[in-house]
């Protein structure tokens, strides 16, 4: 589907939306206004969000790991309910017992935010199933790190994919290390696309994943190929640019100085803006301004409306447990 002016500004804008919201939560959460032992941003990584859900139906599922925070946002969820899960707030999407790794909202079919590395992988295939047993025709579309793909779940949940033919869209994100240790020390193949044939499963080339609209493309196809045919895999190449969780330290390496640089120099937000001014339409530096501004007001406005929100009651402790 070729996408429209409205779609390209839409994309660019959340790319930027994201960052910016992440790069407020950083502050706030050194701040210690936001809490929780860990705080995962996506600097870096943002066209892979953008690009794969735009590709997707309303109807279709996202499930990820715990650097989650732009895939709700991206789905549709207002960056203020995000902002007041990180705050611990009633008002959030999980009514403040989540926080940062656990934002989810099955209004908008996005099923979470997961801190067990991989453990989302056979939940994926379980909303997979359900699909194909309603014959409803949704797709899922299921975020993996580099890092999870060596866990037992990813090997389970892909070949029970494969057995029963199931919607699924597996997507890699390799951002080259989980936690500090590189794919290259952890894999005996590195190159994780090559796990498809184990289970004699659909896969597409390596994708670039600062060029939000390869991304697009590519996830479009698999999400067909997946509605039509059965789940498929892909490996998108990608960077983050800040350690691990924000308390971590991120090693400055020689190595990772490059790799550093070499995917700074293709930012998501400086690609994206490229192709936009490719297109030869009217006042685009205004309209990047005025996008710009809007952002930096839906930010602060989502921040203002955590802090003003209530903490949950003693009696919110004993709802939506089983015992
Ligand atoms: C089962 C399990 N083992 C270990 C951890 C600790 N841990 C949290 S994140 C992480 C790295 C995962 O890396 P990756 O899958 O590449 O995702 P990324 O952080 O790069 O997005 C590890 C080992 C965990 N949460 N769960
Ligand atoms: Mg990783």
């Amino acid at each position: 589907m070729a996408l429209t002016k409205d779609d390209l500004l839409r994309m660019y804008h959340e790319i930027v939306l994201i960052r910016r919201f992440e790069e407020r939560s950083k502050e706030l959460y050194v701040a210690k206004e936001i809490g929780g032992v860990y705080l995962h941003l996506a600097n870096g990584q943002e066209g892979v969000i953008v690009g794969s859900i735009h590709a997707l139906n309303e109807t279709d599922h996202v499930i990820t790991a715990y650097r989650d925070h732009g895939h709700a946002i991206v789905r549709g969820v207002d960056p203020k309910y995000v902002m007041a899960e990180m705050y611990g707030k009633a008002t959030g999407t999980g009514g403040g017992k989540g926080g940062s790794m656990h934002i989810a909202s099955g209004a908008h079919r996005f099923w979470g935010g997961y801190a067990i590395v991989g453990a989302h992988l056979p939940l994926a295939t379980g909303i997979a199933l359900a699909s194909q047993y309603r014959g409803d025709n949704e797709v899922v579309l299921c975020f993996i790190g580099d890092g999870a793909s060596n866990n037992g779940y990813f090997h389970e949940a892909l070949n029970m994919s494969a057995i029963w033919n199931l919607p699924v869209v597996w997507l890699i994100e390799n951002n080259f290390y989980g936690m500090g240790t590189s794919v290259e020390e952890s894999s005996g193949n590195p190159v994780l696309i090559d796990r498809a044939k184990s289970y004699n499963m659909h896969a597409f080339p390596r994708v670039d994943g600062q060029n939000t609209l390869e991304v697009y493309d590519v996830v479009n196809q698999a999400a067909e190929y997946a509605r039509t045919t059965g789940p498929v895999l892909l490996e998108v190449m990608t960077y983050r640019y800040l350690g691990h969780g924000v308390s971590d330290r991120l090693y400055d390496s020689e190595t990772r100085k490059e790799e550093m640089s070499r995917f700074k120099d293709r930012d998501p937000i400086d690609v994206m803006a490229e192709h936009i001014r490719a297109q030869g339409y009217p006042d685009t530096d205004k309209t990047f301004k005025r996008i710009h501004a809007q952002v930096e007001e839906q930010v602060e406005a989502s921040i203002e409306f955590a802090r003003q929100s209530p903490e949950p009651t003693v009696e919110d402790l004993y709802r939506h447990i089983y015992v």
